[in-house]
């Protein structure tokens, strides 16, 4: 089972690249490296050598920069301090490049859905699958359903994913009439009382019936990509959040390739985006999340979660979904679902530690407990 996980994508370089051969800009990424609270948060910013991480109370004061280079990624690791002098010095476009990307990096991110985003939130996740692998159908009726969100929401989550759709590698696909029939009932009930509720869905007519009937956000681990979700999402007027996948859940995970995972899926967000924007979405109503496990290998999972913070470069609140995956089984003693908590609980502090503000999960009393402790430790 133990197995490395190099980065053969990324090649090192050992300083920040004077006279940078860009192709263009958009080639050129900053990731936040490691993370610092409280007083010594305090003490690099007010030393000019800290920034912010999206308006939280974590600050970093180390920095990847990354860009392509003819078909190559490559890499630099310099202090925060540095790579400001380093982007002046490399002219106007790359100042001005580096200075945008910086800014929304740093910026406090509006509320989310109403909810602020100044500190990690959990999101529960509520299965309405008849053959739902983890809840064996257990909830697949309504009653159940609502009153598993509603035990969610007293065991410390602050929004609630209700699905109606199996998303597992190599699920087949829900009629979209039969999903709508699955999760309103459930939306409408758990939004009445008062819950904030996302749908996790691909198909347009859910969104629209969903929103109808309550839900704030709309999740969708194909980016809206699907025939009428865009128009559907910002129709609707609720949130959005935009997850990377590549291919579809059918076949995704046989063999999945990337020149540079992080960055590949990074420009997939971007453009996701900037095409909600096009379509009348405002950056408050987005969130983005790189989507692990779907469509891709552990060593893929493993580089985009080594990178996490980059994505705050995006400009919009982040989420992370790893509960019970399947990576966590494989990295460990081939655990099955029910068994991988203390993987997910590890997966979910090295997002908190990124400045991820949105954790979606099966497991929300125990990750709440987890948050809590690791909150205190880091001071807020
Ligand atoms: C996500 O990451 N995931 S559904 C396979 C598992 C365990 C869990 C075999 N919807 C995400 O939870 N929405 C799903 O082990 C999601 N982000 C967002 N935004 C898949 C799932 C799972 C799959």
């Amino acid at each position: 089972m133990m197995q490395a996980f190099p980065h053969p994508a990324v090649n090192a370089s050992p300083a920040l690249p004077r006279g940078l051969p860009l192709e263009s800009l958009a080639g050129l990424y900053v990731a936040p490296l490691g993370s610092l609270s409280s007083s010594s948060a305090a003490a690099a910013l007010a030393a000019g050598q800290g920034w912010s991480l999206a308006g939280s109370p974590l600050a970093f004061s180390l920095c990847a920069l990354l860009w392509r280079e003819g078909g190559a990624v490559w890499e630099a690791v310099a202090p925060f301090a540095e790579l400001l002098d380093w982007s002046e010095a490399e002219g106007e476009a790359v100042a001005r490049h580096v200075g945008g990307l910086l800014q929304r990096l740093g910026a406090p991110r509006p509320a989310f859905a109403g909810l602020a985003m100044d500190r990690p939130h959990i999101m529960g996740i509520v299965n309405v699958t008849p053959d739902s692998f983890s809840d064996g159908g257990r909830y697949a009726e309504t009653g159940q359903a609502v009153a598993h969100g509603l035990a969610l929401l007293e065991a410390g989550a602050t929004l609630l994913d209700v699905g109606g759709e199996s998303t597992r590698p190599g699920s087949a696909e829900v009629a979209p009439d039969e999903e709508i029939r699955r999760v309103v009932p459930v939306i409408r009930a758990l939004a009445e009382q008062g819950a904030v509720v996302s749908v996790d869905t691909r198909h347009a007519e859910v969104m629209t019936a969903a929103v109808a009937a309550g839900a704030a956000i709309i999740n969708d681990i194909a980016g809206l990509e699907g025939p009428g979700a865009l128009a559907a999402a910002a129709q609707s007027g609720a949130a959005v959040i935009l997850m990377h996948m590549r291919g579809d859940p059918r076949h995704m995970q046989q063999d999945p390739r990337y020149g540079c995972a992080p960055l590949d899926v990074y420009d997939y967000l971007a453009g996701r985006v900037a095409a909600c924007r096009a379509a009348g979405i405002a950056d408050q109503r987005l969130a983005v999340d790189p989507g692990i496990g779907f469509g891709k290998t552990d060593a893929h999972n493993m580089a985009i979660l080594a990178r996490l913070a980059l994505y705050h470069g995006l400009g919009v609140p982040l989420l992370l979904g790893v509960s019970r995956k399947s990576f966590i089984g494989r990295l460990s003693r081939g655990e099955p679902p029910l068994q991988r908590l203390a993987g997910s609980l590890a997966v979910a502090q090295a997002g908190w530690e990124a400045g991820v503000q949105m954790t979606r999960v099966h497991d929300v009393a125990e990750t709440a407990q987890a948050l809590a402790v690791w909150r205190a430790l880091r001071g807020f």
